[in-house]
């Protein structure tokens, strides 16, 4: 745990990110640069139906994408219910670089990203598309994070994604991270979750860490829990007890009401440890350290 560049996400498909974070910094990229560069990966990538040009749309069948990134610093930048720009964590990090403000919503959003000479796309796919369409057939909404996993698809498919949060850690122990996602599929237009909000879809601190959360993310904001996991870390748990403890406090608060709910978080201690933590089965995280070696592994559960 010595080595200090390290990066770490969320879910398997994490893998990809990673290395092209990695990558990043051994070209001497900033660990901004490199959590950028891994929130693509999966933003530009059609099936994963939860992070940008792929993702499942709204209710209405728009898709809208929720991005933040942030430094130890106090550097932040966000946007919320993007439309027709592929990559939300770019638009976000240019809210952080380019305006006095760290969060932009909408039509705001997408005029900011098209000024900053960002390409307009249509970001629903035929696949997405019909599966919204599938889904106006019952029109149910239940609030489950990887909702996309009950769709047809073996485990482990290109089905099988969700939100991605990625942190890094650079050869001078500076940390960044990143959050970016379509949201929970079919939710109502207009809905923000956690996922741009600093201190619920990540959080970083200066000679603490950082800490991303992904799953059902109302459930996330009702703790604000990433600011909650970054505190208690601040306050000498170690990441994996931190992760575990917001989990607790959610159920605590719950009970009942997050039955079959996800909810997962991963964090990154000031010493290079890291720790995960979900509500149910199921949550995994990618580990990639200087030497390329990457391994993506299980996170414990409450339930
Ligand atoms: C959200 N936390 O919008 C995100 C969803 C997610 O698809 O993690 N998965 O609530």
């Amino acid at each position: 745990e010595d080595d200090p560049i390290v990066v770490v996400s969320t879910w398997d498909f994490g893998k990809a990110a990673n290395a092209a974070a990695l990558a990043r910094l051994n070209a001497g990229g900033t660990p901004l640069d490199a959590v950028e560069a891994g929130a693509r990966v999966p933003e530009a990538d059609p099936d994963n139906h939860s992070v940008g040009y792929g993702g499942y749309p709204d209710r209405d069948g728009h898709v809208t994408l929720d991005a933040i990134i942030m430094d130890e610093d106090g550097r932040v930048g966000a946007v919320a219910a993007l439309e027709d720009v592929v990559h939300a964590i770019s638009v976000a990090r240019a809210v952080m670089e380019t305006t006095p403000h760290t969060m932009l919503v909408g039509e705001g959003a997408t005029r900011f990203a098209l000024d900053q000479g960002m390409e307009r796309t249509n970001l629903l796919t035929p696949a997405a598309e019909n599966a919204w369409r599938d889904w106006l057939k019952t029109a149910d909404y239940k609030p489950i994070a990887n909702i996309e996993n009950r769709l047809p698809g073996p485990p482990g498919s290109a089905l099988n994604h969700d939100t991605i949060g990625i942190i890094a850690r650079g050869a001078d122990g500076h940390v960044a991270a990143a959050c970016t996602t379509s949201g929970m599929a079919f939710k109502m237009r207009g809905r923000v979750g956690d996922s741009p909000q600093a201190g619920c879809g990540l959080f970083v601190e200066r000679g603490v860490g950082a800490a991303v959360s992904t799953g059902v993310g109302e459930e996330v904001i009702r703790i604000a829990g990433t600011a909650r996991v970054v505190a208690s870390m601040r306050s000498g748990m170690t990441p994996q007890v931190a992760c575990r403890e917001a989990c607790e406090h959610i159920a605590r608060l719950r009970g009942e009401a997050i039955k079959g709910m996800q909810v997962g978080f991963l964090a990154l201690g000031r010493d290079g440890t890291v720790g995960a933590y979900a509500l149910m089965p199921g949550f995994t995280y990618a580990v990639t350290r200087a030497s390329g070696a990457a391994e993506v592994l299980p996170a414990g559960s409450l339930f």
